[in-house]
């Protein structure tokens, strides 16, 4: 049976309940910055044998648990994993990351791909059923996805890009057909999402890394009708829904009308700015810049209370980084910072 979170601060500010500090967790919080990870992840050899592996990939989870002490638990995954299911061949190489086999380059190949079928990822389930086994339902455990056109651009470009210039020809040139695999993509992601809830996922976060390269035009037309569909299509009853785009400072009054509890966002805007235009009907998550861990203390501890100022003593923030933490930081650093957060945001 299901249980909810003791520490369940990270679903009190989701939904703007009162809360006694600000919860923090970090994205890549299980990454290669820790020792412990590096030698879980030699174990297992390759990157998609590790997010495979239940027992590598529930210790892998736990990391942040014993090592950070955040206030939530994401799932050691990636956002691919589902994309095997549907027919989609790749592999992740040192060094360069995700490498497809068989990227999409025409219409055609959007037909061909197959059905989700929801048991190839069963895995999933048991990994975040394990997580809350052990740690005895005392945190959050956060489930996730890609967003549909982040999720679209890996599989046309079929590896990672600095310009998604065959993503964006094919958008233009083919638009309907775009819209096809992102319907597709929406589909499978509402049954993997629904899939990670029922597995007992306390919120589930979407990550739509790459639609800050669009316009605000395409970025409304293309990005994001699929992560309303996605997000009114989830079965739910407390669990939250997390929202993150990076570079979303050219149309976050378009992100905000997802229908998402939490925004998600980055250190290009002002938190301040964010909680002014969301007035009060949703929370907001961010936005530290990962860089400041590579300053000093002192600096960390100034940026950290900077941000906590922004949003001032209100529920309704939780408190993470703008991306992703970097392989080449500092435990200690991240933990210092965890730390502050915890210590200067109490009311
Ligand atoms: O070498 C290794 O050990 C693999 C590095 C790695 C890790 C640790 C990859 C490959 N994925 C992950 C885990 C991961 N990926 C998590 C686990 C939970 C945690 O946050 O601790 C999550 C949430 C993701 C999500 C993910 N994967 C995103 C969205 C978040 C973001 O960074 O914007 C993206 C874009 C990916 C693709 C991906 N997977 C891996 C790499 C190196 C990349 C990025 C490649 C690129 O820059 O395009």
């Amino acid at each position: 049976m299901k249980k909810y979170p003791k520490n369940d601060l990270l679903i009190r500010a989701a939904k703007r309940k009162p809360v006694e500090r600000t919860p923090i967790w970090l994205m890549r919080q299980a990454g290669r910055y820790m020792p412990e990870y590096r030698k879980l992840r030699e174990k297992a050899g390759d990157f998609k044998r590790f997010y495979k592996d239940v027992e590598l990939a529930v210790k892998a989870t736990l990391l942040p648990y014993n090592i950070l002490g955040v206030d939530a638990l994401i799932i050691f995954s990636d956002i691919l994993t589902p994309l095997e299911s549907i027919g989609m061949k790749f592999e992740f190489k040192e060094g360069e990351g995700p490498v497809f086999e068989n990227p999409i380059e025409a219409v055609d190949d959007i037909e061909k791909l197959g059905e989700f079928d929801v048991e190839d990822v069963s895995f999933v389930g048991r990994i975040i059923e394990e997580v809350g086994k052990e740690i005895n339902y005392n945190l959050p455990v956060i489930g996730f996805c890609g967003a549909p056109f982040t999720l679209a651009a890996y599989m046309i470009e079929g590896r990672t890009s600095r310009d998604f210039k065959k993503t964006k020809v094919f958008m233009y040139e083919n638009p309907d057909g775009f819209k096809k695999l992102l319907d597709k993509l929406t589909d499978m992601l509402i049954e993997y999402l629904n899939f990670q809830i029922k597995s007992g996922a306390d919120a589930v976060q979407i990550f739509d890394s790459w639609a800050g390269y669009l316009s605000p035009d395409d970025y409304r037309e293309f990005a994001l009708p699929p992560i309303k569909k996605l997000i009114s299509s989830l079965k739910r009853d407390y669990q939250p829904v997390i929202h993150f785009t990076k570079g979303v400072a050219g149309f976050f009054e378009d992100m905000i009308t997802s229908g998402a509890d939490v925004y998600s966002v980055d250190w290009m805007v002002d938190l301040k700015d964010v909680k002014e235009k969301i007035n009060g009907k949703a929370a907001a998550q961010g936005n530290l810049d990962p860089i400041v861990l590579y300053a000093e203390k002192d600096v960390i501890k100034r940026e950290a209370i900077k941000i906590l100022d922004k949003w001032g003593d209100d529920t309704g923030h939780i408190f993470n980084l703008g991306h992703g933490l970097m392989p080449d930081m500092s435990v200690e650093n991240v933990k210092f910072l965890v730390d502050v957060v915890k210590e200067e945001s109490r009311r």
